[in-house]
C-alpha cells in the first residue's frame, strides 16, 4: 500500500514538471532579425520576425544603432525617446496612440506564437514606458499622455498593461489569461489612449515574456493527487 501511494505522487510531480519549456513568446525583446535593414525609417514598420505590423508603423530603437533608431531618438519625431536605453539588451519598440488628422489611430503589433496549453492560466510581462514630453506635434502628437497597451490573444482581448506613472521610465506590466482552445495562438499589443478625454501617447515595449501561472500548476498536480488519492481509497475501501 506505501509504495503504490509514493509512485502516485512521483506521477503527480512529474505531470507538474513536463510544461513545455520551449518560451512562448518569440524574439520578445526584440534583438534578433532584420528591423530596417540597417536603415531606419519611419514610413515602415520596425518589428523584427515573427513580430508584424497590424496598423501603421512601430519603430524600433537600436541603442547600438545598427538596426534602429540610436540615442539621439527618432530625429523627424522630434528625437522621440532620445536617450532611452532598452530594458533589456539593445532593441526596444516604440508606438503610438493619438491623432492622424483629426482622427483616433492606434499602432498595433503581432505574432503567431508557439503553441499554447488550452485551459492552462499564462501571464505575459513586458516592460513599459512613455514619452510623454510633448514633441513630434506633426507626427500625431504632440504626445503629453501616458496612455496604456491592450493586450489581444486570438484577436480577443485579455487585459490591459496600465499607463506609466513616470516619464522616460521602465515600470514592469504583466496580464494574465486563459489560453483558449485553438490550432495555433497570436499574441498582439495596441497602443491606447486610454479612458477618454486623453492626450496622444507614445509608448515603448521590451522584453516581453509569457510563463505558466503556477498556482495553475500546482492546482494541477495537487488536483492530479487528489483524484489519484480518491482512487486509491476507493480501490483500498472496497477490499474491506
Ligand atoms: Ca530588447
Amino acid at each position: 500500500m506505501k509504495p503504490k501511494t509514493t509512485k502516485i505522487f512521483v506521477l503527480a510531480a512529474l505531470a507538474a514538471l513536463t510544461v513545455p519549456s520551449t518560451a512562448q513568446i518569440i524574439n520578445g525583446s526584440f534583438e534578433t532579425g532584420v528591423a530596417y535593414g540597417g536603415s531606419p525609417n519611419i514610413n515602415i514598420p520596425g518589428t523584427p520576425s515573427p513580430w508584424v505590423a497590424t496598423n501603421f508603423t512601430p519603430d524600433c530603437y537600436d541603442n547600438t544603432g545598427v538596426d534602429g533608431w540610436d540615442l539621439n531618438g527618432i530625429p523627424v519625431y522630434d528625437n522621440m525617446f532620445r536617450g532611452m536605453v532598452a530594458a533589456d539588451g539593445n532593441r526596444f519598440i516604440g508606438f503610438a496612440a493619438g491623432l492622424y488628422q483629426n482622427t483616433p489611430i492606434s499602432e498595433s503589433f503581432m505574432q503567431v506564437m508557439n503553441p499554447l496549453t488550452p485551459g492552462q492560466t499564462y501571464t505575459v510581462n513586458a516592460m513599459m514606458a512613455v514619452d510623454d514630453l510633448g514633441k513630434a506635434a506633426a507626427y500625431s502628437g504632440p504626445y503629453t499622455g501616458r496612455g496604456v497597451i491592450d493586450v489581444l490573444i486570438n484577436g480577443s482581448y485579455v487585459g490591459t498593461f496600465g499607463a506609466n506613472t513616470q516619464s522616460l521610465t521602465w515600470e514592469a506590466r504583466s496580464v494574465t489569461f486563459v489560453a483558449p482552445v485553438a490550432s495555433s495562438y497570436t499574441i498582439e499589443f495596441v497602443a491606447s489612449m486610454g479612458t477618454l478625454p486623453a492626450s496622444p501617447s507614445y509608448m515603448a515595449l521590451d522584453g516581453i515574456n509569457m510563463v505558466p501561472e503556477p498556482g495553475t500548476i500546482l492546482a494541477f498536480g495537487a488536483g492530479a493527487a487528489a483524484l489519484a488519492r480518491r482512487r486509491f481509497n476507493r480501490r483500498g475501501s472496497s477490499t474491506e
